[in-house]
């Protein structure tokens, strides 16, 4: 009995010592101590051993489980300290090496031209406003004082979806509706996509994108459009720009007139990039025809008022010294991800 206990301990620790699985443990454990394990079946045959016996084969029993225990759980720790050291050692992580790129969206050109128009002019108190692609003729043209013999009106310049309602070809038609809304004064911007019927080149598309601006008050001169012009040119160009204003026509304001900045270049030296003028055209503006006013609800006895009108692709262009329009709406990741 002694000597088969002797022999049943030795080969469980044997075997415990030999396994390098943590299952092998537990297959272990029930060989030896389950239910029909060996030890167990040395405890049930005690009814053969003399009665003077049996205590001491009773302890022996026990301390062989025990040993068995014993060695199980530290070998099952050992095992365990094993297993996390390994995967700790595949999972290290190398801080050093380059972080994965993420590849994210850029803005647009235009969206950073526009961004920096609305900044300037939301900071002077004005409000962004915009307003629907599709418009009727009425308040693209007629309210706008562009009678219907103009050329504009032309189907070689201007979409139209049936003989009333048009692609808007200015972003205007929005700041005709405010004003017939009758809430005075207006400080306002309008951001939006117009449309011409042009060919594709250089400097056109059948598709760009205006900011018109329009103030209408009591007591407004031709003094306050030059003032906020020559501050919006100043912000957008630095603080050196210079501003210059050529007579003009439009039909919807009188007078009428363009606005050329000094080049930010060669600080009005004249370069390659202003053609040697040392000036550049930034936009078109005027004071809100009578007739405008009129036809929109406003007494032009008692308000006036001055509007402009910017293209976004234009600033973007000179902005990036991009020279090629089409560059803007080709959406080539490798071009877009430059801004
Ligand atoms: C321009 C140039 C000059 C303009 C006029 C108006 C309105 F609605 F008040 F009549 N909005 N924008 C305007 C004036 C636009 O674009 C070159």
């Amino acid at each position: 009995m002694r000597e088969q206990l002797e022999k049943i301990k030795e080969e469980a620790l044997k075997q415990i010592e030999a396994s390098e699985a943590l299952e092998k443990l537990n297959d272990i454990r029930v060989a030896y101590l389950g239910k029909k394990g060996e030890l167990t079946s040395v405890l049930k045959s005690m009814k053969d051993v003399s009665p003077e016996e049996r205590p001491k084969v009773g302890q022996m029993v026990n301390e062989a489980r025990e040993l068995i225990e014993a060695k199980l759980e530290e070998t099952k720790t050992l095992l365990a300290r094993k297993a996390r050291e390994q995967q700790m050692k595949q999972e290290v992580i190398d801080v050093t090496l380059p972080a994965k790129k993420a590849n994210i969206g850029h803005s647009h050109p235009n969206n950073v031209a526009l961004k920096e128009v609305e900044r300037v002019f939301v900071g002077m108190g004005y409000e962004v406003v915009e307003g629907p692609e599709i418009e009727y003729d009425e308040y693209n043209f007629t309210k706008l004082n562009i009678p219907a013999n103009h050329p504009a009106k032309d189907e070689q310049d201007t979409f139209y979806v049936n003989k009333d309602i048009v692609l808007r070809t200015q972003t205007s038609p929005v700041q005709a509706h405010m004003m017939e809304s009758g809430k005075l004064p207006i400080r306002m911007i309008s951001p939006g996509r117009v449309f011409r019927s042009d060919e594709v080149d250089a400097t056109h598309s059948p598709s760009f994108h205006q900011v018109e601006g329009l103030v209408v008050d009591k007591n407004i001169t031709f003094a306050d459009l030059k003032g906020t012009l020559a501050e919006f040119a100043k912000e957008m160009f630095g603080e050196e720009t210079k501003v210059k204003f050529r007579p003009h026509h439009f039909p919807f304001t009188e007078p009428s007139a363009e606005m050329d900045v000094s080049c930010f270049k060669c600080g009005g030296k004249g370069c390659r990039f202003c053609k040697g003028s040392g000036w550049i055209e930034i936009l078109g503006c005027g004071m809100v025809h009578p007739h405008v006013f009129e036809m929109c609800g406003i007494d032009p006895e008692q308000y006036t008022g001055f509007a402009f009108g910017v293209g976004l692709e234009r600033i973007a262009l000179l902005k990036y010294e991009i020279d090629d329009m089409r560059l803007l709406y080709e959406n080539d990741i490798r071009f877009l991800k430059q801004f």
